[in-house]
C-alpha cells in the first residue's frame, strides 16, 4: 500500500508529477517536418504570432495594411521594439516570448533580435524539435490538417514521411463553414456534389474516407461560430448529420467541435481579426443526444459558456471537454475554469491544449499550464486529505496521466498507437 502523503508533502508531489508526466498536446497548428514550410519556428515567427499582432495595433499608430506590407523580419523588428523595448512585455503572449528566450539561455531584454536570430538560424530542425518537446514536457503533438488548403493538400499527395511524435487531424472548416466557396473544388476533383449540399452527403463521405486513408487522422475537427445551431437547414447541418458523423463512426474517430468564434470582426487584422461570442449550447445538447455512438471533443471560446459545458459533460459521456481555448488561455481564466471542472467532473476532462502555431510556443504554453495547475491540484488533494481520505503520490500520478493522456487516447484511440 503506497504511503499516504502528509499535508506538507502534497505540493511537492503535485509539482513532481506535473513535471515528470509527458503530456499529449491534443490541438496545435504545428506540422511534422515532412510537411516542410507549413511548420513555423524561430524568433521571427514567435514575435509575429497573431496574438502579438493584435497587441501591436494597441500600442502602435501603424495601419494594419502598412504592417502587412512589411517583410516578416521588419514586422518582427517593429513588434519587438513596440512591445518588448518601448513597453514592458507584461501580457501573457509577450511574456511567453521572453520565457522561450530564457529557456534557450538567450538575452531577454535586447534592443533588437540580432542574437536571437543568430541562435535560431544555427539550429538543426530535427534536433531542435526534440529539444523543444523535451523542454515542454510533451511527447505527442496533434496537428491541424486541412484537405482543402491549397498549400497543404498537395504535400499529402506526395505521401509525406510520418513522424510518430506528430498526429494528423482532418480539419473540416472549409467544408462545413464555407461550403459555398468550396463545393466546386470538390466537384473539380471528381465528386458530384451540389451547391446546397442536398444531394452531396454520399460524395462528401467518399471525399472524407479518401482523406482518412491518406492522413490517418486521430480525430476530425471543426471550429464553429457563436451562432452555430443544430439541427440546421443548411449545407453544414446536412453534411454534419449525413456525412461527417457517419464517417467518424465508421472510422472510429471522434469529432472535435470548437464553438464560439466570431470570424473576422476586424478583417484588417487578418488572423488576429477573430473574436469570441456566447453560443447557444442547445446545438451541442442535441448533437450529443441524437448521436450517442459518436464521440465529441468539445472546446468553447466564450468564458460564459464554460459552466454549461461542465453541466452537459455530466449528462453526456460521449462528450469530452478540453482546453481553455484561445482568448481563455490566460492564467486567471484557466484557473477559474479548471477549478470548476475539477469540482464538477473530477479528472474526467482534458485541462489544456496549447494551440501552438510556432514550435517554440510549446515551451511557455506548457510551462504556464503546469504553473497554473499546480496550486489547483495541491488544494484539491489537500482538501481531500482534510476531509479524511489519505492521498498518495500514485493517486496524483493516476489523475494527471488521465487528464493529459488517458482521456484523450480513450476518445481518440488512434493516438494511443505509440
Ligand atoms: O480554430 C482554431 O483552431 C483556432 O485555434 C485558431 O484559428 C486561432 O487562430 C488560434 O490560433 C487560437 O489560438
Ligand atoms: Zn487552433
Amino acid at each position: 500500500m503506497p504511503e499516504p502523503l502528509s499535508s506538507g508533502q502534497i505540493a511537492g508531489a503535485v509539482s513532481d508529477v506535473l513535471q515528470s508526466t509527458a503530456f499529449i498536446d491534443m490541438h496545435t497548428h504545428l506540422f511534422q517536418p515532412s510537411l516542410g514550410k507549413l511548420g513555423l519556428w524561430g524568433i521571427d515567427e514567435l514575435v509575429t504570432y497573431h496574438y502579438l499582432e493584435a497587441e501591436l495595433f494597441r500600442s502602435s499608430t501603424m495601419e494594419p495594411a502598412q504592417y502587412f506590407s512589411l517583410s516578416k523580419r521588419a514586422q518582427a523588428d517593429l513588434i519587438w521594439k513596440t512591445l518588448f523595448v518601448d513597453n514592458a512585455p507584461i501580457s501573457e503572449a509577450t511574456r511567453g516570448v521572453v520565457a522561450v528566450l530564457q529557456a534557450f539561455g538567450l538575452p531577454t531584454a535586447s534592443a533588437d533580435l540580432t542574437e536571437a536570430r543568430r541562435f535560431f538560424e544555427s539550429q538543426n530542425l530535427h534536433t531542435h524539435i526534440g529539444n523543444v518537446l523535451q523542454l515542454s514536457g510533451v511527447s505527442d503533438v496533434v496537428m491541424t490538417n486541412d484537405p482543402l488548403d491549397p498549400k497543404e493538400a498537395p504535400l499529402w499527395a506526395a505521401r509525406p514521411q510520418a513522424d510518430p511524435r506528430f498526429h494528423a487531424v482532418l480539419r473540416l472548416d472549409r467544408i462545413l463553414n464555407k461550403w459555398s466557396d468550396h463545393w466546386e473544388i470538390l466537384r473539380a476533383q471528381g465528386y458530384s456534389v451540389d451547391e446546397s449540399a442536398s444531394e452531396s452527403a454520399g460524395e462528401v463521405r467518399r471525399f472524407l474516407e479518401r482523406w482518412i486513408t491518406t492522413m490517418k487522422p486521430v480525430y476530425a475537427a471543426c471550429s464553429l461560430p457563436d451562432t452555430f445551431a443544430f439541427p440546421e437547414d443548411s449545407p453544414r447541418g446536412r453534411l454534419l448529420a449525413d456525412a461527417v458523423l457517419p464517417v467518424c463512426r465508421q472510422a472510429n474517430i471522434p469529432l472535435s467541435l470548437m464553438i464560439g468564434v466570431r470570424y473576422l470582426v476586424n478583417p484588417d487584422l487578418r488572423l488576429a481579426g477573430d473574436a469570441s461570442g456566447l453560443a447557444d449550447l442547445r446545438a451541442l445538447e442535441t448533437i450529443c443526444r441524437r448521436f450517442p455512438a459518436n464521440r465529441f471533443l468539445v472546446s468553447l471560446l466564450s468564458r460564459e459558456n464554460q459552466h454549461e459545458l461542465c453541466v452537459y459533460a455530466r449528462k453526456f459521456r460521449n462528450m469530452m471537454p478540453f482546453g481553455c481555448w484561445w482568448f481563455l488561455n490566460n492564467p486567471s481564466v484557466v484557473e477559474e475554469v479548471t477549478r470548476e471542472r475539477v469540482e464538477m467532473l473530477g479528472a474526467s476532462f482534458i485541462p489544456q491544449h496549447s494551440d501552438a502555431r510556432v514550435l517554440e510556443q510549446l515551451i511557455y504554453k506548457w510551462r504556464n499550464t503546469r504553473r497554473t495547475l499546480a496550486p489547483i491540484l495541491t488544494q484539491t488533494y489537500s482538501t481531500l486529505a482534510e476531509d479524511g481520505r489519505p492521498v498518495t503520490k500514485a493517486d496524483i500520478e493516476h489523475d494527471v496521466k488521465r487528464m493529459f493522456r488517458g482521456n484523450f487516447t480513450q476518445f481518440a484511440p488512434a493516438a494511443a498507437g505509440r
